[in-house]
């Protein structure tokens, strides 16, 4: 009896914030990039089509300085470029990130030569037949669509531009940062209120951005694999922030989820957008568990919260994880709406999701959602108690 009055007493107590709780955010990561090649309005427009609230163009510069949407500076895997013979020279070697990169680099074309191109679908087990159809659209194409379908759909529809290799671009002379705020200040959407995240690998240009513009900031958090035991795997070119590298500073990614790393993220961003394992630990047993005959990441064990999730909020900060494939990286579980489900109870704010209709279908009604983050907190406080007993 007395337990309960304590659990309503501690659920109305919690009832204001958590009603002001949003429910998390779907970001059509590159579009709805699971069915149409990425980073094309086709796929930004069917993202939205299946209820994405944010879409997501990745930023590179054209050789005369206009950001358009591609994943990497690189053009071979996502253009028809490698077809073209009159490209055929432009094939050259650079270095991305320490790198040593042979491709065609979109900082080598004009946004002209760049409209002549047409995108591809990059993943072999993806559909093929959109090839050849669709051009690289330009960050302010990307805006303007969001805007258009905004008044379309009835609701506000984002945009989550990730700067890409800002240290590469730096030194090729185009630097991305001004670039974006003033596309965005022409937009304007160059306000803290603008339904826009600006994110990044980096951390010193997110620093700059801060003191250029009021436009949420998300760090991005890399590594580059998960160990068998679930633990992170950091490895060059994922271990480290390239700025870092540049820089001399011995920081890992892993060292800016540490309390001290999310307090100084938390300086000069709102948010963190760590890769999914690093929330949802998972270990590699060796059972099948999906009773398939073979052995993959689907059938890792979940063990559980590492968290980050909580620290992060500690800290006032955002968490968005990335990302979520019905066709791969499927840590822990074979049937992906589980997988959604698993991370939306952890408390995730938003996932970046290749196939955003599966992420939308898989998000808790409103009232679930409530009582869902209402049971957290409920066991959150039993473990501060439980741990401020231990202590005491
Ligand atoms: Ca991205
Ligand atoms: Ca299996």
């Amino acid at each position: 009896m007395h337990r309960t009055c304590c659990a309503l007493a501690v659920l109305a107590a919690l009832a204001t914030p958590l009603a002001q709780a949003a429910s998390p955010i779907v970001i059509g990561h590159r579009g709805a990039s699971g069915y149409l090649p990425e980073h094309t309005l086709e796929a930004y427009a069917l993202a939205i089509q299946q209820g994405a609230h944010y879409i997501e163009p990745d930023l590179v510069a054209t050789k005369d300085g206009v950001l358009i949407a591609r994943h990497e500076p690189m053009l071979g895997a996502t253009t028809d470029v490698a077809s073209r013979p009159e490209f055929t020279s432009r094939r050259t070697t650079k270095m991305v990130d320490g790198v040593s990169t042979t491709d065609w680099f979109a900082s080598d074309f004009t946004l002209a030569e760049i409209k002549t191109l047409r995108a591809v679908q990059p993943r072999a087990g993806r559909p093929q037949n959109f090839n050849g159809l669709y051009q690289i659209p330009t960050l302010d194409e990307v805006i303007s669509l969001a805007k258009t379908k905004s008044v379309e759909v009835g609701r506000t529809i984002g945009i989550y531009p990730e700067t890409k290799h800002p240290v590469f671009h730096k030194n090729l002379g185009l630097a991305l940062e001004d670039r974006l705020v003033t596309t965005l200040a022409a937009a304007g959407w160059n306000h803290a209120g603008a339904p826009v995240f600006i994110q990044s690998f980096e951390v010193a240009n997110l620093k700059e951005l801060n003191g250029k513009t009021d436009v949420k900031l998300v760090q991005l958090i890399d590594a580059d694999d998960v160990n068998a035991d679930g633990s992170m795997s950091l490895v060059a070119p994922y271990r480290q922030p390239y700025d870092f590298v540049v820089a001399g500073d011995p920081r890992t990614f892993a060292d800016l989820l540490t309390p001290a790393g999310l307090a100084e993220v938390a300086t000069y961003a709102d948010g963190i957008g760590p890769w999914k394992p690093y929330l949802l630990k998972t270990v590699a047993d060796g059972v099948d568990r999906n009773g398939d005959g073979v052995l993959d990441i689907r059938d890792r064990r979940v063990d559980g919260d590492t968290g980050v999730i909580a620290a992060a909020h500690a800290a006032g900060l955002l968490v968005h994880t990335w990302t979520f494939r019905n066709d791969a990286s499927l840590y822990g579980f074979t049937d992906p709406t589980d997988e959604y489900k698993a991370f939306y109870a952890l408390g995730v704010d938003g996932v970046f999701s290749d196939f955003p209709d599966t992420a939308v279908a898989a998000i808790p009604e409103p009232h679930e959602y409530v009582l869902m983050l209402a049971g957290l907190a409920l066991i959150g406080s039993v473990v501060r108690r439980r741990r401020a007993a231990a202590i005491g």
